[in-house]
């Protein structure tokens, strides 16, 4: 993969994922048509809409890595973006944050930053990509989500999970991506804890999908086997967003 590409340039146009998907692109761009009547666009919008779904789930593969940068391409702090739905500093009470976890998983409960913090930091440079066309390689940290959720007894076999925010904002995800190795429960940023317009205390990192995925302020992680949605993908963005 070109390391050097232009940051206002949007996820890898080259992609295996996406070349494997191009052999479904009459079927995808069915979503641009401008058909009538109406009742017949939103229905087949919405079968459209799982079928890309369905194939990017099959074209997920469980192991690849995004691209990790060296330090030297790290975007320069003064350039890691703040980007929201509504507002950029919601009140959290830092103090007293705990995460809540519910659903599908043999330990549910609240548990406190402090728990999170407790296993192996991964730090990376990975490349956050917004669907508006921007991107940026800050320098995360945080705990894989595979290894809290594995520690918590999340059922191995649940299909998705949901997320909650402190800014009402929530998205939710396939169990795959949420283990994939560079999945993080973010709590750190150029080796700082993470600023509140980041998404303080913690928040998802997750490298493989569009900056939407990427949940700030996370308050609540829901295992389920019913197909979650989010603030975005109910207004018709892409749910899997996979780069
Ligand atoms: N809770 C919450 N998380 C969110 C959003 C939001 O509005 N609320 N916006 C998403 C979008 S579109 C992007 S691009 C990234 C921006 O993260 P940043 O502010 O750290 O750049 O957060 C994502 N996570
Ligand atoms: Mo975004």
């Amino acid at each position: 993969m070109n390391t050097n590409r232009d940051d206002s340039l949007g996820p890898t146009p080259d992609s295996p994922g996406r070349r494997k998907l191009l052999r479904y692109a009459p079927l995808l761009l069915l979503a641009g048509c401008d058909m009538t009547p109406e009742g017949r666009v939103e229905s087949t919008l919405r079968s459209v809409q799982s079928f890309n779904d369905w194939v990017q789930a099959k074209v997920f593969d469980r192991e690849k890595l995004a691209a990790e940068y060296p330090d030297e391409e790290l975007t320069p702090e003064g350039g890691f973006r703040v980007n929201g739905y509504d507002t950029d500093r919601p009140d959290i009470d830092l103090e007293h944050w705990t995460l809540t976890v519910e659903g599908l998983v043999a330990k549910p409960g609240t548990y406190t930053l402090r728990a999170l913090q407790a296993y192996t930091k991964k730090v990376m440079n990975t490349r956050h990509c917004c669907v508006e066309g921007w991107s940026m390689v800050p320098k995360w940290g945080g705990t894989p989500t595979r290894e809290f959720l594995r520690d918590i007894g999340a059922d191995p076999n649940a299909k998705y999970a949901s997320v909650e925010c402190g800014d009402d904002y929530y998205t939710s995800y396939d169990m795959p991506s949420l283990l994939h190795p560079q999945t993080l429960l973010c709590y750190e940023a150029y080796g700082k804890p993470l600023e509140l317009e980041h998404g303080a205390p913690v928040r998802i990192v997750m490298p493989v999908k569009l900056g939407y995925k990427s949940a700030k302020w996370v308050s609540k992680i829901v295992v389920t086997n019913d197909k979650p949605g989010g603030y975005w993908e109910d207004q018709g963005y892409d749910w899997f967003a996979g780069l």
